[in-house]
Formats: structure tokens, sequence, C-alpha cells
């Protein structure tokens, strides 16, 4: 739609078949009510959609990119190159090195061109949403607020003592 401004996180990955993981970025800016777009956009088998999506992005809106790949995993560090704004990696988790190729192709950046790099698998993708919110969170004070409710559901979840699951 022309005029349309972009949401303001892009969720971007490899492949289809990274998306069980990077669901887990989007479920969490959905319970945040974070507004955002994924997309697949991989920088080896389609890196003209790559190169349209990272140069296009700020002027679109976009205010954060989280981007999800695994393997010889280039594409965070691709868009990080081709945008200023904040980039977020995640490793997805390779089948044939348990995703240490991809959180180590991620995270060693040149100085220069930041890829701000989470852990390997779920737990990067989730906190690279909760990383996004806190940012919009800064400029944005009813998300701090949702922010806030959101850690503190998780605190309130957390047993005082364990209990044996098999009983
Ligand atoms: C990367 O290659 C993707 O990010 C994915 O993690 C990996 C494997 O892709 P598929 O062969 O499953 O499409 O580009």
């Amino acid at each position: 739609m022309p005029g349309a401004v972009a949401a303001p996180v892009a969720v971007v990955m490899g492949s289809q078949s990274d998306w069980p993981t990077m669901r887990n970025a989007a479920e969490t800016l959905d319970a945040l009510g974070i507004a955002y777009e994924a997309r697949i956009v991989s920088a080896h088998r389609t890196p003209d959609r790559m190169v349209a999506f990272a140069k296009g992005a700020r002027a679109a809106g976009v205010q954060i990119v989280i981007a999800g790949a695994g393997g010889a995993a280039h594409l965070p560090g691709m868009i990080a190159a081709m945008t200023p704004l904040p980039v977020f990696g995640v490793p997805i988790e390779s089948r044939a090195l348990s995703g240490q190729d991809s959180l180590l192709s991620i995270v060693q950046m040149p100085a220069g061109i930041p890829v701000g790099t989470l852990a390997i698998g779920r737990a990067g993708a989730v906190n690279a949403a909760l990383l996004a919110a806190g940012v919009l969170a800064l400029s944005d004070a009813a998300l701090a607020e949702r922010l806030d409710a959101y850690r503190a559901r998780q605190s309130d979840a957390v047993a005082e003592h364990p209990v044996d699951e098999d009983a």
C-alpha cells in the first residue's frame, strides 16, 4: 500500500526450515503486542531479495531486524552491512554441527558492523524478541508496562520448590 509504514520489527530467516525456531520470536512479539513481519530472506538462495530488504528496511519504517540463519549463516551480517538498524542474530541449531557453525558465523563480525548475537535455537529467538521489546520500550511507555508485566508473570510462574514430575 503506498505510504504504508512497516511493522517496527522484521523477523527474517534464511529458510522455511528456520521457522520452527523463529516462530518463538514471533510468538514472544505477539505476547508483547509488538507488530512484526516475518519473511524468508536467504543470503545465498535469494541474494537480490536480501539486498532489497536490507537497503529498504529503514525507509520502510522497520526499526529492528531479527535475523535467524543456520550453517554458513551469513544473513544477519550481510543485512547489518546494508542497514544501520539494530540487527539481532539468532543462530539456528543445525543438524550437522548443532548450531555451533551458525553461532560462530553470526557472532564473529568484524569491528564496525555489529550483529547482536543471541543463543543457539529457541532461547536465542525468544531473547531476540525481548531485546527488541526492550529497545522499543525506551520510547513507548505502554510497551514498557507490558514488558514489566511479562517479566512479572514469568517470575510468578516459577515454583519455589521442585516436584517429582513423574509422580
Ligand atoms: C540456511 O541454511 C538457513 O538459514 C537454514 O538454517 C539452513 C538450511 O536451509 P534448508 O536447506 O533447510 O533450506 O541458509
